[in-house]
């Protein structure tokens, strides 16, 4: 039998200063994946934010939907039996509130998933449910041409051939691909202290893009260089995020985007997040192809394994990529 701790209460997750009317991200860059200036855009946006949304992306609504109404059945069962669908660690999972294994805390429950090729790896038993895994399997291949086809977008932006430079870093064999299942319940309001409890605390992506397709719910915010900034919501795009690993290859040219999620005290919110990582060996440096003449490396030599593991050390908000920094 597997005996769990108590679940945190809200009063252990850290607060938020609730957002003003003022501070929404009104000028998310907008990319429409099925026009040819789609590459530029993307190469824009990645500069100035490290975050975008895409449109026309040729993803069937029904087939996020479909997934969407499975994870919710999924998670309006007894907590009982959810915790039988964990722990999240090391294998994948299902885990309440706990985050990482260093003491994040945010207002949620998750599934962790981890992918093979374009669906659920065999070694992941989670979930169990054929139908739940089934149409989950389908958004994971959906989402993941989706991250295909941004990586060639980008490639051509960045004018590095072949075409598949970045996106065969994700789709090789042994690539280390994760997909991400959240439910923020709402959460009780905090009258008049102004604030909000933490949904999931700030942080960047470790991974070279991630991919995120929410239920219409508003709480997902970015760092836009000068505030936090309320993304508005759309259940019918994708919205990007620029990783860690994407800063390194393009020696900081783009920006790892800093990023969290707020809670919601009326509506549940659900999001699907596609992280595509390379294999643990593959290398992560600046494309050598992104160099000026006498640039040099801003980063000390990594392995995305070496990265993984070293995240995995440190806290949700830590800057990562601090420690591979050259001074
Ligand atoms: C952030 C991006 C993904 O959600 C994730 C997260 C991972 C986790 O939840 O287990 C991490 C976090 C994420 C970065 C630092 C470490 C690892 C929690 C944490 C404190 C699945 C990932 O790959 O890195």
């Amino acid at each position: 039998m597997v005996v769990l701790a108590n679940p945190p209460a809200v009063d252990q997750i850290p607060l938020l200063r609730s957002p003003g009317p003022t501070d929404t991200f009104a000028a998310v860059p907008v990319v429409d994946l099925s026009i040819p200036s789609a590459a530029r855009a993307i190469v824009d946006a990645c500069e100035r934010f490290g975050f975008f949304k895409v449109v026309n992306h040729g993803v069937d609504t029904a087939t996020m939907d479909r997934a969407e109404s499975e994870a919710v059945e999924f998670f309006a069962q007894a907590q009982a039996v959810k915790d039988r669908a964990g722990p999240a660690y090391p294998s994948g999972g299902y885990g309440s509130k706990r985050i990482g294994l260093n003491g994040d805390m945010g207002w949620l429950e998750y599934l962790l998933l981890a992918v093979h090729n374009a669906s659920i790896s065999d070694s992941c038993a989670v979930p169990s449910n054929a139908a739940f895994r089934a149409a989950l399997n389908e958004s994971i291949a959906a989402v993941r041409k989706v991250a295909v086809r941004v990586l060639e977008a980008m490639a051509e932006g960045l004018g590095i051939a072949p075409v598949d430079a970045l996106s065969a870093m994700v789709t090789e064999q042994g690539s280390d691909q994760v997909f991400r299942v959240n439910h923020y319940p709402p959460c009780p309001a905090l009258p008049g202290l102004g604030c909000s409890a933490t949904g999931f605390g700030e942080h960047t992506d470790p991974q070279i893009i991630s991919v995120l397709r929410s239920n219409g719910t508003s709480g997902l915010q970015i760092d836009d260089g000068a505030q936090w900034v309320s993304v508005p919501s759309d259940r019918d795009a994708f919205f990007v995020n620029v990783g860690d690993s994407l800063q390194v290859l393009t020696n900081g040219r783009f920006k790892s985007v800093k990023h969290r999620v707020v809670t919601n005290s009326l509506k549940s919110r659900v999001s699907f997040i596609y992280f595509a990582g390379p294999p643990l060996a593959q290398r992560i440096a600046p494309l050598p192809e992104l160099l000026r003449e006498g640039e040099e490396s801003l980063y000390k030599e990594f392995t995305w394994g070496e990265y993984k593991k070293a995240a995995y050390k440190t806290r949700l908000g830590d800057n990562r990529l601090a420690q591979f920094e050259k001074s």
